[in-house]
């Protein structure tokens, strides 16, 4: 991947810090620092303009010596020099340097102190209470180190779509009021609705001249900034989540979309492909030699490159390049399609409502059915039922449907599958459901050939319909159980079973990659909320995305059929 001027600017601030702890001549420090603010807020790409063979020293700050340094980190992506600095003074004092309130005088103090080279040694010290007795510290400011290194270590933990979407919705709002601003879109991995997202990734356009990053960290939320320049900023929410903001050109604002969004493989094919066909492509736009081709928006670019547009779910470098160029994008699966909710709770178990106000709810919504999906006895936590409580909850969910309009109630049960692959509730009572999904809830940890061989026990079971959250995990938080998906997705198909894509946004389970992989085995889904009360119901968009990424179509889902097809397909089962 080329570099991008943000790269450069960044080595030339490493080093200006690093010249900076060597004592170095103040001028020299300044230099680097103005030649990285130039980069910053180059309304082009300094990769194009060596292409054109264009004089670097005509830039303001740029002498020989940089130009030469800027062309060696467009040939290597390295800068030697930063190298032997970084050699000289251990290489992790950047690093140090990085912590909020550390100048490079500050580390060189520390160092001279107290020997100190690295984050870790700089914590020690901190947390002995030595960093308070060196000259320009004190108890406060070593209290202020400890905090940041706890906050520089969580912010390498990723966050779930659902809390970064959170976080995004009225950071939105707020840019949106600011009158300076015309277009604000997110991009990354937030956009390409990823499961769980690293940062932020802002994009803005706005009125020549304003200040629209100085408005960004006047947010209630920013609770640290990182750094703030022109075009760039980067901040931290309360939430611990980083935002990245960059102000781009009206006239590069779809390139500049397609870049940011990504992923990076996406980016590569991309790139490649234009320059098949004789053209480059960077944030700035699509050129044919000096002439912008394409830019302002993403369809443009596409359209050039001869492709049509990509949703950002699909752009992973898995197939989607190829397809756009054949005209053989899927139709993706939308909530639109969605026709009812396989998989809910209520106050009889876990849940926070009754079954007339899920029902309510979901018909609010516009959906024509619903299921009720109690846990069976051995989830002893949730108050799981056992069979004849079962059956009298289906009493009363039968006369619930008969009492209201508009929507199906259907009788299901989520029950769970023992350790041996038998179930937690006899046939008898199962029999007498529309609907009986069944999942593992403990004993993850069997080994591969066991877990395996229990699921396939379960989907052999004549009665069951649907396998609901087929791995168990809990993104972040407990790994999918050792099981072959494959063996798994045969025997759904065999037995004419259907795989639950679990809405709930921690589990999102099956992933995008099996559910791809079992809709090319022919096996259909279900999207189900999981929800344990009314608002829940809107995790289905959650479950949408996931599928959308796995390449899902309306068919390949089957509550996007209609309650009569659908009660059809479970029947068939027996
Ligand atoms: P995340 O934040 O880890 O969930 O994932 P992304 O995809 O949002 O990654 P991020 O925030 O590092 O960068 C946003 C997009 O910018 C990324 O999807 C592609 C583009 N990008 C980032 N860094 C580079 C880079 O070094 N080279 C290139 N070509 N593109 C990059
Ligand atoms: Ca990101
Ligand atoms: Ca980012």
């Amino acid at each position: 991947m080329s570099v991008i001027n943000a790269d450069i600017a960044h080595i030339f601030r490493n080093v200006a810090d690093l010249l900076d702890i060597g004592n170095a001549n103040p001028f020299r420090v300044r230099a680097y620092r103005r030649a990285a603010d130039t980069l910053d807020g180059l309304g082009e790409s300094v990769v194009d303009l060596l292409d054109r063979k264009e004089d670097l020293t005509e830039l303001p700050g740029i002498g020989a010596d940089l130009a030469r340094k800027i062309h060696e980190i467009v040939e290597t992506g390295r800068l030697a020099f930063l190298e032997q600095l970084q050699q000289k003074a251990g290489a992790s004092f950047s690093d140090m340097m990085e912590i909020q309130g550390l100048g490079p005088r500050k580390v060189k103090a520390l160092y001279d102190a107290l020997g100190v080279r690295t984050v870790e040694e700089l914590e020690q010290a901190a947390l002995d209470g030595s960093v308070a007795g060196v000259r320009g510290f004190g108890a406060i400011s070593q209290e202020n180190i400890i905090k940041e290194i706890r906050r520089r270590r969580e912010r390498g933990r990723r966050f779930l779509y659902r809390t970064a979407r959170q976080a995004v919705a009225p950071l939105l709002e707020y840019l949106r009021r600011n009158p300076d601003v015309k277009h604000v879109e997110v991009a990354g991995s937030f956009r390409r609705c990823r499961e769980s997202v690293g940062d932020i990734d802002i994009l803005v356009t706005c009125r020549r001249g304003s200040r629209v990053t100085a408005y960004v960290t006047g947010y209630d939320q920013v609770s640290e900034v990182v750094s703030s320049g022109k075009t760039r900023t980067t901040v931290l929410l309360s939430s611990g989540l980083q935002v990245d903001l960059r102000v781009v050109p009206e006239v590069s604002r779809g390139a500049a979309l397609v870049y940011f969004t990504g992923s990076k493989a996406h980016n590569v094919a991309l790139r490649t492909r234009a320059l098949q066909k004789g053209l480059k492509l960077n944030e700035y736009g699509l050129f044919d030699h000096e002439q912008r081709i394409a830019g302002r928006t993403e369809e443009d670019v596409y359209r050039k490159l001869g492709l049509s547009w990509i949703t950002p779910e699909l752009r992973e470098n898995h197939g989607e390049i190829e397809a756009a160029g054949s005209g053989r994008l899927p139709r993706l699966i939308t909530f639109d399609d969605i026709r009812g909710d396989l998989h809910m709770h209520t106050m009889r178990t876990d849940g926070r409502n009754s079954v007339r106000e899920m029902a309510e709810a979901a018909r609010a919504k516009g959906y024509e059915y619903i299921a009720i999906t109690e846990h069976s006895r051995h989830v002893t936590i949730a108050g799981g039922l056992g069979p004849s409580e079962l059956r009298e909850h289906c009493r009363h969910i039968g006369r619930v449907d008969r009492e209201m309009e508009g929507i199906r109630i259907l009788k299901g049960v989520e029950v769970d599958i023992l350790d041996n692959g038998s179930l937690d509730l006899p046939d008898e009572v199962l029999r007498e459901l529309d609907l009986v999904i069944a999942a593992v809830h403990y004993s993850f940890e069997l080994p591969r050939q066991r877990q395996t061989q229990r699921i396939v026990t379960a989907l052999q079971h004549p009665l069951v319909n649907v396998l609901a959250h087929p791995t168990g995990r809990l993104i972040g938080t407990r790994d999918p159980c050792d099981v072959d998906m494959e063996a798994v997705i045969r025997a759904a198909r065999d037995n004419g079973c259907l795989l639950e894509i679990n809405a709930s946004p921690r589990r999102l389970d099956l992933d995008e990659r099996a559910c791809r992989m079992a809709a090319e085995a022919g096996v259909r889904m279900v999207v189900g909320s999981d929800a344990h009360s009314t608002g829940q119901l809107d995790m289905m968009q959650y479950g949408i995305n996931q599928a959308r990424r796995g390449w899902l179509g309306p068919d390949d889902v089957v509550n996007t059929m209609s309650c009569s097809e659908l009660l059809e397909q479970l029947g068939m089962k027996e």
